[in-house]
């Protein structure tokens, strides 16, 4: 790989051009703050990467979401570039791209610009196993969820979910089925007044949002992390820790008492009060994943032994650097998991190699599955990517 000077803002892995060898995205932060983006790609039956890189003409304001812009199983990015305009970025096997602009066809009106940080997500809300698209736009200080649903390969403008009205700081949302009725919800986490002393996470159901949880004592915080390069919004991390069927969270919070910081894990239990929904966010404040005298920074459910156990990876900021902690879970209740992986298939009966056409790892998969209790009655569930 050739030498550049620009930080590097982020890297991910995808085929793409299709052929069956992953490739990097490396996107890095210009001096002008702009964000430029690079492929380089896999050499196939290799370990390495091709000298030759594509670089993007154009620069963006944001880090680009990784989505599949035209159905053909290879991954394309969507952002906003650094002059404005909203598009797609769509890759071939030829490796070149080109781009197409975003547009709303029934609409004559400019595209509210997207919010910095993006959140975007690529997932299936109409409950028809395609991913759609869902934009975080800005607009007068106020963040919308649009809502994009693709049609033979085209995304189209569904509606606009505009965020509560009483948040005022809103934070990064999530994307989860938290009620188990099939259907995905919209997570936002974020405060109902200025300085953060009043947090709160609502759910977007059903076409209302509701407001599931109040904090008092340990809240969201706005303050950036000891860390100048890391910039982390507020955000929940999703993860079934129980195995219950319903997708817990981890989060970073901060006292109000004496302003220290600590990562607990948020239990999905029902909720009887929630006006709207019926599950809410059980905290143990008296038991933190991290101890006190440690500065949490970020926390994550991961699967150390990839036995469908969910462990926690912790950042913790402590004699002026991070350490990475983590905290396995013993789990001895009688649960089971189901684990699957979506390849994109590509390559057919010309793989170099000899190997076996199967593809590599794909963005926005959902899968519907139906099993039997143990009282005989049939279970739905319908699961989507876990990034
Ligand atoms: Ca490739
Ligand atoms: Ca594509
Ligand atoms: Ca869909
Ligand atoms: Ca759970």
């Amino acid at each position: 790989m050739e030498s550049n000077t620009s930080a590097i803002a982020s890297i991910a892995p995808g085929d793409f051009d299709g052929d069956a060898q992953m490739d990097l995205l490396l996107l890095r932060k210009t001096e002008s703050n702009h964000i430029s983006a690079e492929i380089h790609w896999g050499i196939s039956g290799t370990n390495a990467l091709d000298k030759k890189a594509l670089i993007l003409n154009e620069t963006l304001k944001d880090q680009p979401s990784i989505i599949d812009a035209n159905g053909d199983m290879i991954p394309d990015l969507v952002g906003e570039t650094y002059t404005g305009s909203r598009v797609f970025f769509v890759f071939s096997t030829n490796r070149t791209y080109h781009t197409l602009e975003v547009r709303n066809s029934t609409s004559s009106n400019s595209l509210d610009p997207l919010r910095v940080p993006q959140s975007s997500a690529f997932v299936d809300f109409n409950g028809d196993l395609v991913p759609d698209l869902c934009l975080v736009s800005e607009k007068d200080k106020r963040i919308a969820f649009e809502i994009w649903t693709a049609k033979n390969g085209i995304f189209e403008w569904n509606k606009t979910i505009a965020s509560p009205a009483e948040l005022i700081v809103s934070g990064r949302a999530s994307f989860y089925d938290l009620n188990d009725n099939q259907e995905i919800n919209i997570i936002l986490p974020g405060c109902i007044d200025v300085n953060c002393e009043q947090s709160a996470i609502f759910v977007w159901g059903r076409g209302n949002w509701t407001r599931i949880m109040d904090f008092k004592d340990w809240n969201f915080f706005t303050e950036s992390l000891p860390l100048s390069w890391l910039e982390v919004p507020m955000a929940l991390r999703f993860g079934d820790y129980n195995l219950d069927g319903f997708p817990d969270a981890v989060t970073v919070l901060k006292s109000s008492r004496n302003n220290s910081y600590a990562a607990f894990l948020l239990l999905n239990t029902p909720c009887s009060s929630c006006e709207g929904f019926s599950r809410t966010f059980q905290i143990n404040f008296d038991q933190p994943l991290s101890p006190e005298s440690q500065h949490p920074l970020l926390c994550a459910f991961y699967d150390f032994m990839e036995d469908g156990i969910l462990d926690i990876v912790l950042t913790v900021y402590t004699d002026g650097e991070p350490k990475l902690l983590a905290l396995e879970q013993d789990f001895t209740a009688d649960a089971y998991f189901l684990k699957v992986m979506v390849v994109s298939g590509r390559c057919l009966d010309n793989c170099p190699n000899d190997h076996q056409p199967y593809g590599v790892n794909q963005v926005g998969p959902v899968i519907r599955f139906k099993t039997t209790t143990s009282t005989g009655a049939y279970e739905i569930g319908v699961c989507k990517e876990d990034i």
